[in-house]
C-alpha cells in the first residue's frame, strides 16, 4: 500500500511547502479563534484536527523477535493519524512492572482506548480494573491473560496451543525411532509459552520422542543460543537429536550454537520452531530448520478494527483467532519471494 505512493518530483517541492504553509496558517489561525473564543476542552490549542483523532495506548512487550517488529509495524501502520488515530506507544523491554505501569499512565493521560499486548498472562487484576474504572475500554492484542473477562472488550491473535499442537504432530510423524529432545521456551509466564508447550506435549504423548530437558530463552536470538549451548555441553554432541523452540529468533540461536560446536543444524540435530518469520523461513529454506508453523503477527488493522467497535458501543466477540499455516523447506522456498515479515 505504501509502496504505491508516488515520489514528490523536485519541481513540486516548492508547491508542497507552499500548501504546508498554507495550512499551518489555518491551524494558527484555527488555534487562536479557539483561544479567544475561551475553548478550554481537550486539546485546544495543539492543532486544529486532534480534537477528532482516537487516542489510544498501546503497551507493546518489547522488542524481542522478528515477530515482534513485525507486530510493531502492523501496529504503528494501522493506529495512524491518516487512519484516525493518535497512537501513544511504550515498549516494556519485556519488563512486566514497566508494562503495567505504562497501562497506568495511559490512565492517568485519559487515552480514548488502551490495547496491550501482555508479556505474562497472570497479574493483570488491579490495572484492568484501574482502567475499567476510569471508562477506558481495553483490547488485547497477541497475547491473553488470565484476568476475568468483564475487565476487557476482546481480545485479537493467534491460537498458540493449536500451533502446539501441529509443530508436535509433525514432529511425533517425523521421529519414529527413540529421539532426544530439548526445548528452548518462550517467555515463563507468556501465554504463548504456556500454551504452545501444552500443545506439542499433548501432540507427541505416546511416540518415540522424550523431552530431556528445557529451557526458557526469553523468545531472544541471543538466549536460544546461551541456552543451548549448555544444553551441548550438558548432553554432549551425540546426545540430543531433535530442538522445539518456540519462535525462530531462538531456532536461529541455537543453529548458531549448534554450527559452533561443529555440527550440522537441520542434519546432525533436528529443529522444529514457531513463527515463520522471514529469517526463520530463510534457515528453513535453507535446510538447517525442518519445520516451521506460523504464527501471523499482522494484526494491526483488526486490532484498530475492534478499537474503533468499542468505541462506537458496538458489542464485539470476544476472541478474534487469526489462522496459521505450516512450512516445509519446499514451501518455504514456494513462500519466501512474497513473505511480507
Ligand atoms: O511468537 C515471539 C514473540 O507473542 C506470539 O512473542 C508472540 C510471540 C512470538 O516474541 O516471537
Amino acid at each position: 500500500m505504501h509502496d504505491t505512493k508516488p515520489a514528490t518530483q523536485p519541481d513540486q517541492d516548492e508547491e508542497v511547502l507552499e500548501v504546508k504553509k498554507f495550512l499551518s496558517t489555518i491551524t494558527i489561525v484555527g488555534a487562536a479563534a479557539l483561544v479567544l473564543s475561551g475553548c478550554t476542552g481537550p486539546g485546544a490549542g495543539a492543532g486544529a484536527g486532534d480534537d477528532e483523532l482516537i487516542t489510544v495506548g498501546f503497551a507493546q512487550t518489547g522488542s524481542e523477535s522478528g515477530w515482534r517488529s513485525a507486530n510493531t509495524e502492523s501496529m504503528q501502520t494501522a493506529f495512524s493519524e491518516e487512519n484516525g488515530f493518535k497512537l501513544v506507544f511504550n515498549a516494556a523491554d519485556n519488563k512486566i512492572e514497566a508494562q503495567i505501569a505504562a497501562v497506568r499512565g495511559f490512565i492517568t493521560q485519559g487515552v480514548d482506548a488502551i490495547v496491550i499486548a501482555p508479556i505474562v498472562e497472570d497479574g493483570w487484576d488491579d490495572v484492568l480494573q484501574e482502567a475499567k474504572d476510569a471508562g477506558i475500554p481495553v483490547i488485547l492484542e497477541d497475547r491473553t491473560l488470565t484476568a476475568d473477562e468483564s475487565l476487557y472488550a476482546g481480545w485479537v491473535g493467534l491460537d498458540f496451543k493449536s500451533e502446539g499442537v501441529k509443530a508436535g504432530t509433525w514432529a511425533a510423524s517425523t521421529f519414529t525411532e527413540p529421539t532426544n529432545m530439548v526445548v528452548l521456551e518462550g517467555t515463563t509466564g507468556s501465554a504463548p509459552a504456556n500454551d504452545r508447550a501444552e500443545g506439542f506435549d499433548e501432540a507427541i504423548a505416546g511416540s518415540q520422542i522424550t523431552k530431556i530437558d528445557s529451557q526458557t530463552g526469553n523468545f531472544t536470538r541471543a538466549e536460544g543460543k546461551t541456552v543451548m549451548e549448555g544444553f551441548l555441553q550438558k548432553y554432549g554432541k551425540d546426545g540430543i537429536d531433535l530442538v522445539y523452540a518456540h519462535n525462530d529468533d531462538m531456532a536461529l540461536g541455537a543453529i548458531d550454537a549448534i554450527e559452533a560446536a561443529g555440527l550440522v543444524p537441520g542434519e546432525d540435530i533436528k529443529i522444529v520452531s514457531i513463527d515463520a518469520v522471514k529469517d526463520g523461513m530463510q534457515a528453513l529454506a535453507d535446510g538447517k530448520i525442518n519445520y516451521i508453523v506460523e504464527c501471523n503477527p499482522l494484526l494491526g488493522e483488526l486490532a484498530a478494527g475492534l478499537v474503533k467497535d468499542v468505541l462506537d458501543g458496538k458489542t464485539i466477540e470476544r476472541a478474534t483467532f487469526v489462522q496459521d499455516g505450516e512450512f516445509d523447506q519446499e514451501a518455504a522456498i514456494a513462500a519466501l519471494p512474497d513473505r511480507k515479515y
